[in-house]
């Protein structure tokens, strides 16, 4: 029965989505031009993250309550991909990320990332995995575990968590404090975490804290909150991450070695409750990093992507970050690393934008966080 409302509801999205592609493009007002807004596919359900695939095999995407697809280049999705592991998909938990091995092409290897059952107590912790994905697309096999938060603490909310390698190969993963403020200073604890490990869960030896007694050694950062976006910084190799602040104060950090980003001891926002958060010192205290740039209102940052493309001129050396709150695509400008300029996209479509990549084609992705969840392309017209 289960499997027949599946089986349904996948070509129903199908059907959708295949003349919705033909369909002209919105044409949208934009600083730098007309921005095109292409529908390539409708009918995901609250997707959260796209990988695209080589040799134009369309992406990968994930929806949070547990299913892989792939989408092809004009916008059918496939039924779910098998193998892919038993998610916990309650609040803000399910499957969160995907990323291609840097190898792909030689090993397969698909990287998710999502939340799990800690069993008996209710609560749940992100964890990473990776799998064989096969030369038909249909199954991920021999998925293994290679991270996960120990101790599960989470009862719905602030799992992260994003997926970034770099340019030697190690796996950066951005971690919530799934919303136990204290852990994200806590460093026996992996809440409120960058950690840093090889490509199949091995702790590098010269993370910052190896050999310290007491201190988890995959811990390469520390004192965040709720880190749903981050990308390798293509012009100098660097770790951004971005996160949702409480109310307000939703930052921007490069992430450096051993730092401390100063959650909760420092922060920009107040609780939604209208009260100070209990920890903060102010907005900066000693002996963390100030946030790289921060939103007094928070717009609620999530996916992140630079744009170093040829395509469209005026994207280059700019970034974009998907906004739920506010419904909007974000587009920063820089001067080296600093932002200079911020500009607001995409806000006619009152829609939660989830996820924000470039393509191989040099076009901007875009998910929406929504039941029937949008796959567009945007470009300049
Ligand atoms: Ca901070």
């Amino acid at each position: 029965m289960l499997r027949k409302t599946l089986l349904a509801t996948c070509c129903a999205a199908a059907l959708i989505s295949a003349p919705a592609f033909a369909a002209a493009p919105k044409e949208l007002k934009s600083e730098q031009g007309i921005l095109e807004v292409t529908t390539i596919a409708q009918g995901l359900e609250h997707p959260w993250a796209l990988a695209f695939l080589p040799d134009q095999k369309g992406m990968l995407v994930t929806e949070r309550p547990g299913h892989l697809r792939v989408v092809s280049k004009d916008g059918k999705l496939s039924e779910p991909i098998s193998g892919v592991p038993q998610v916990w998909a309650k609040g803000q938990g399910g499957l969160l990320d995907v990323a291609l091995s840097p190898d792909f092409k030689q090993d397969r290897m698909v990287y998710l990332s999502y939340a799990e059952d800690g069993g008996e107590g209710g609560k749940a912790g992100t964890a990473v995995g990776r799998g064989r994905l096969s030369d038909d697309l249909k199954t991920l096999k021999d998925f293994n575990v290679i991270f996960r938060q120990e101790p599960k603490l989470s009862v719905s909310n602030h799992f992260g968590s994003r997926l970034v390698f770099d340019r030697d190969g190690y796996l950066f993963i951005t971690l919530g404090e799934n919303n136990d403020r204290p852990t994200a200073q806590d460093l026996d604890k992996l809440q409120g975490k960058v950690v840093r490990i090889f490509p199949d869960g091995k702790v590098p030896d010269d993370n910052p804290f190896v050999g310290q007694s007491g201190v988890r050694p995959e811990i390469w950062s520390y004192g965040l909150r709720n880190p749903q976006g981050a990308a390798l910084n293509p012009w100098t190799g660097t770790l951004w991450e971005n996160e949702h602040g409480p109310r307000g104060g939703d930052e921007v950090n490069i992430i450096e070695r051993g730092k401390n980003y100063g959650w909760p001891l420092a922060t920009h926002g107040i609780n939604y409750s209208m009260q100070p958060i209990p920890e903060a010192k102010g907005k900066t205290a000693e002996g963390t990093v100030a946030p790289h740039h921060v939103w007094e209102k928070s717009p609620g940052v999530t996916g992140m992507a630079f744009y170093d493309a040829d395509r469209f001129t005026p994207w280059q050396h700019n970034a974009f970050i998907g906004a739920l709150v506010s419904q909007e695509l974000i587009r920063l400008q820089f001067d080296g690393d600093k932002v200079v300029h911020e500009e607001r996209l995409l806000g006619e479509l009152n829609q939660r934008i989830r996820d924000v990549r470039q393509g191989p084609d040099g076009y901007l992705y875009v998910l929406t966080d929504e039941e029937n969840g949008s796959l567009y392309r945007l470009g300049l017209k």
